[in-house]
């Protein structure tokens, strides 16, 4: 086998000054001419995700305070737990009476040993033959921050390839070090197990030379572990495609309870001699937290190259810390050491992850008498320190803000923060009033769904999560988010948007409860206090400006020398003061230009309250369609039809790419064609837009193009994304605009691609074509004014109901509940045809008015007309007397208003292919084409099955 050292390049210059990029390059801070510091323009960094919560628990007054933030061991009393043994260990190394001399760069020899054996066992070969480098290091982060900083200097141009998700703080270190992090598949929120065939497909699809990062046991934050026999193939995996395996091993004993039986990955990789990194931690396995023990380890394929490797790993050490900390390695050699001791942890490892299954069996008995008909299993089945709920991170901030739970925004519970008592506390008290019942549901219920069953499915499926969630909505995007990742520092605003400060001020309490109904995170009481500290800045600013001018009028005349002396010292006083306040004032319009801008669009009153099972029905059209035989999917009738090849979509693009073929790839444009030909009669101008969008527009539209769960595509080393929704280009073909008010509305329809990354996305609806990186869509959009915009609103509905009808489709309309209503819409109205594959409807399009949210933000306004003058009426158009009064000579001009928009789905092609190849199906296992479509379907009326062409003859 070739050594990872022959095959790493040397260090060069290009790779050290490589950007951090997966998302985590940051533009520098604007540097300002600064009064104060030199450092004005150093932004504040935000709270981390996961240590940010112990810190707000801290500050929490209540006595029912729960901190299931941080990954650490409590006692059954919610106690931190110092190990028998390690008081042990210490008593003997109080005795010994040793010094404190630096230690080697490397690390304490006993410890380094110690620490390899408890990895691969004592009798493993590759410790025998000296075939791995050890250094000791800075607990699990550090250790894999000394990795990641080797990566990037001997594997230049290698990305790490992290799991989705994974432990917030693994992006951080790759980014930081240099290193390009990209996601594999992981988790899949329908089985609540483990997306294994998604995983290796990425990891196929990963360039050769890539690094996996892969979490030896207890996967934080899933608590799903791959089988043996999965790691077998993930193995293979890595071999085949020569990728670089770096275990990240922080709760070695967690998952089973054992320290052998979790140490299963990486002795087999070993085993296999497939080389690998490791990063060990000592913090949860022996509760050594703040001792930052730990190591990182190359195990390679010979002698040589680990003594290579070493001496780079100490080169990198030394100039980070010089050398590692002596106290908790001891502790450790002394504990490994010791064959009693080692005996006595081994123990207490058990007692600990033992106390952690039954508090995950009393929580399960909890939550099963109060909702028997839910599958809680779960809980039961994920392993180590955490339980991973679903919860969008809306949902994790109730918890806290209302019920003092503290957990991260992922919606990941640190189940070794809670005991027995508490569970009845979280699933439920005994008395079972609302607080408590309330508190069950916000916790359980997200995950519940995912159990539940396909309709239960549905709803978490398109569960509205304000800030990003690990569940996205089917079409459309996630609303305006809150970076959830502490890897995010906050940036000047890119934009400014006109949001109505004063509204939000003056009726901050309708604002917030509008905030509540849609799960967003925004803080309107925020905004209204930055707001009016923001006025009283102008105003003062206003005062000494007068102040000043005044002042240095005072000095036009003949002064006595001391006169004006006075005048020129007091003008520099408040000239120094002037600059400060101008600074305040620059700083809090950045903050309330952020703040203002999370803000989501306040929502019409018909809108039900609630997630999207209270959605109203509207309209029912059509019937389902019952058939003499058993239907097929569409993945089923796409392979029997040679229709659709995912195959090759994967080899040449990746996975959820497809090729469309025959019939289908002229269904997809007669589809578009047939659309086209329907919106052009109402009216509509039909369009081409731009594939790449910059950035700023996607923003101004109310999306987030580079927030931590998006879904948009951006490209590297530019300013531009790659379009979600011909919404976008659409939306950004009148910015800046004043259209006159007889102009509108206008009505744009645009052929368009559209490029999702589908994070987190998983589930029944993601497979086959519900959910693909790329797709395509006419998309209807529309300018207007405020009093056209309701009707309009109508409609796109009428227009998308008459296609879909005549489209032979069973489907029914909803006007959407408040949690599945994106940051931009004041109301939605969604179509959702049945679906015979799923069982159930699937959703084709959506219609939103979004009021002047996007006009606020794209800068689109309009000049109402002035209403005719009456004879010797001088004061006609002009409201209020103020700004738009008659001017000298001129017509009266009416003030500019902000436009309305909307946007609604023509044709979502692939679902539509879906709907149609399962509600057309012969049983003769040919499909129809719907009567509508065959005049652009070159005569062909069935798809029958064909002759494929055989790759591997
Ligand atoms: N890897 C993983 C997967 C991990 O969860 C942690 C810590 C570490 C490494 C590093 O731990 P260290 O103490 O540096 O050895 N996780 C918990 C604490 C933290 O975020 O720092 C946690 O997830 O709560």
């Amino acid at each position: 086998m070739q050594s990872l050292s022959q095959a790493v390049a040397p260090p060069t210059t290009a790779a050290r000054l490589t950007p951090a990029s997966g998302g985590a390059a940051r533009r520098l801070p604007v540097a300002r001419p600064a009064r104060g510091s030199r450092l004005e323009g150093v932004e504040m960094a935000p709270p981390d995700p996961i240590l940010g919560v112990s810190e707000a628990f801290k500050r929490d007054t209540s006595g029912d305070k729960l901190n299931l933030g941080v990954g650490a061991y409590r006692t059954e009393e919610l106690q931190p737990f110092v190990l028998n043994v390690v008081r042990k260990a210490e008593e003997r190394m109080l005795a010994a009476n040793e010094n404190k001399e630096y230690l080697p760069i490397e690390g304490l020899a006993a410890f380094r040993k110690a620490t390899v054996e408890l990895l691969l066992g004592a009798d493993s070969p590759a410790i025998k033959e000296g075939r791995i480098a050890c250094l000791q290091s800075l607990s699990g982060t550090g250790s894999l921050r000394i990795g990641a900083a080797f990566i990037a200097k001997f594997m230049p141009g290698a990305a790490a390839y992290i799991s989705r998700p994974t432990w917030g703080n693994h992006k951080n270190i790759f980014a930081d070090a240099g290193v390009e992090w990209k996601e594999y598949s992981y988790f899949d929120p329908e089985t609540i197990g483990l997306d294994f065939g998604g995983m290796v497909a990425d990891l196929q699809a990963a360039p050769e030379g890539s690094v996996v990062v892969l979490h030896g046991c207890a996967h934080n934050p899933t608590g799903v572990d791959p089988t043996p026999e999965q790691w077998e193939q993930i193995a293979d995996v890595c071999v085949a495609k020569k990728l670089l395996p770096f275990f990240d091993v922080a709760y070695q004993g967690f998952a089973t309870g054992s320290l052998d039986a979790d140490a299963f990955a990486p002795r087999y990789f070993a085993q296999r001699g497939i080389e690998f990194a490791v990063a060990q931690s000592y913090s949860k396995n022996l509760g050594l937290y703040a001792e930052r023990v730990g190591a990182i380890s190359f195990v390679l394929s010979d002698k040589e190259a680990a003594d290579r490797v070493l001496s780079q790993l100490k080169r990198i050490a030394r100039a980070v810390y010089s050398n590692p900390p002596i106290h908790g390695a001891r502790i450790v050699s002394e504990v490994v050491g010791s064959e009693e001791m080692f005996a006595e942890w081994k123990g207490e490892m058990e007692e600990m992850s033992g106390r952690i299954k039954a508090v995950r069996q009393v929580l399960f008995d909890e939550l099963n008498k109060l909702e028997p008909n839910k599958d809680w299993s779960f809980i039961l089945k994920q392993v180590g320190m955490f339980s991973f709920t679903g919860l969008s991170p809306a949902q994790c901030d109730h918890m806290t803000n209302k019920w003092h739970v503290y957990m991260t925004k992922d919606g990941r519970l640190s189940l070794a923060g809670l005991n027995k008592a508490k569970c009845k506390y979280l699933a439920d008290a005994p008395s079972s009033n609302s607080h408590t019942l309330q508190l069950r549901i916000d916790v359980f219920d997200a995950a519940a769904l995912h159990g539940a069953g396909p309709e239960g499915r549905a709803r978490a499926e398109r569960t509205a999560a304000c800030c990003g969630g690990a569940v996205e909505r089917s079409i459309g995007f996630p609303g305006v988010h809150t970076p959830v990742s502490g890897s995010s520092a906050p940036e000047p605003p890119a934009y400014r948007a006109f949001v109505d400060f004063k509204f939000v001020r003056d009726n901050v309490e309708a604002v917030a409860a509008n905030c509540a109904a849609r799960l967003s995170c925004a803080d309107p009481q925020r905004v209204a206090t930055l707001y009016e500290e923001y006025v009283a800045a102008q105003q003062e600013t206003d005062r000494l400006r007068a102040a000043r001018n005044e002042n240095s009028g005072a000095m036009k005349g003949k002064l006595e020398p001391e006169a004006r002396a006075a005048l020129i010292e007091k003008g520099k006083g408040i000239k120094e003061e002037l600059e400060g306040l101008e600074a305040r004032l620059a700083a809090l319009d950045a903050e309330l230009q952020r703040e203002g801008q999370r803000l989501p669009n306040m929502t019409h009153p018909d809108v039900p309250i609630g997630g999207e099972d209270v959605s109203t029905q509207l309209q029912l059209v059509g019937q389902k369609q019952s058939f003499a035989f058993e239907p097929k999917d569409h993945l089923q009738l796409g392979e029997d039809l040679d229709l659709i090849d995912f195959e090759t979509g994967g080899v040449v693009s990746g996975a959820k790419f497809y090729y469309l073929r025959n019939e289908a790839a002229l269904l997809e444009l007669a589809l578009v064609n047939y659309t086209m030909h329907k919106v052009v009669a109402a009216g509509f101008t039909p369009m081409m837009t731009p594939d790449l969008v910059r950035e700023s527009v996607f923003e101004k539209c109310g999306f987030q193009p580079r927030a931590e769960n998006t879904q948009i595509y951006s490209v590297k080393d530019s300013a531009m994304c790659l379009t979600g929704t011909a919404e976008i280009p659409l939306g950004g073909a009148y910015m800046d605009a004043i259209l006159p008010a007889e102009q509108l509305p206008i009505r744009m329809a645009a052929f368009g691609h559209c490029f999702r990354t589908e994070a987190g996305a998983a589930g029944a609806a993601s497979k086959g074509l519900y959910r693909v990186h790329q797709f395509s869509k006419v998309e209807m959009f529309v300018v207007c004014t405020p009093e056209q915009s309701d009707a309009l609103h109508q409609q796109l509905l009428e227009l998308e109901v008459g296609m879909y009808a005549e489209l032979g489709l069973h489907f029914q309309v909803l006007d959407m509940a408040s949690h599945d209503l994106g940051a931009p819409a004041y109301r939605k109205f969604d179509i959702e045809a049945w679906m015979p594959g799923m069982g159930r409807y699937g959703e084709i399009s959506s219609a939103s008015n979004c009021t002047d949210y996007q006009a606020r933000r794209l800068n689109i306004r309009y000049r109402p007309q002035p209403p005719p003058a009456a004879e010797g009426d001088a004061a006609a158009g002009a409201p209020e007397g103020k700004k738009g009064g008659k001017k000298k000579g001129g017509p009266a001009k009416a003030p500019t208003q902000f436009a309305h928009t909307l946007n609604a789905t023509a044709c979502a092609v692939p679902r539509m292919i879906v709907a149609i190849l399962e509600n057309y199906q012969q049983e003769d296992g040919s499909v129809v084409v719907p009567e509508a479509l065959r005049l652009y379907m070159m005569g062909i009326d069935v798809i029958r099955p064909k002759k494929k062409i055989n790759k591997a003859a």
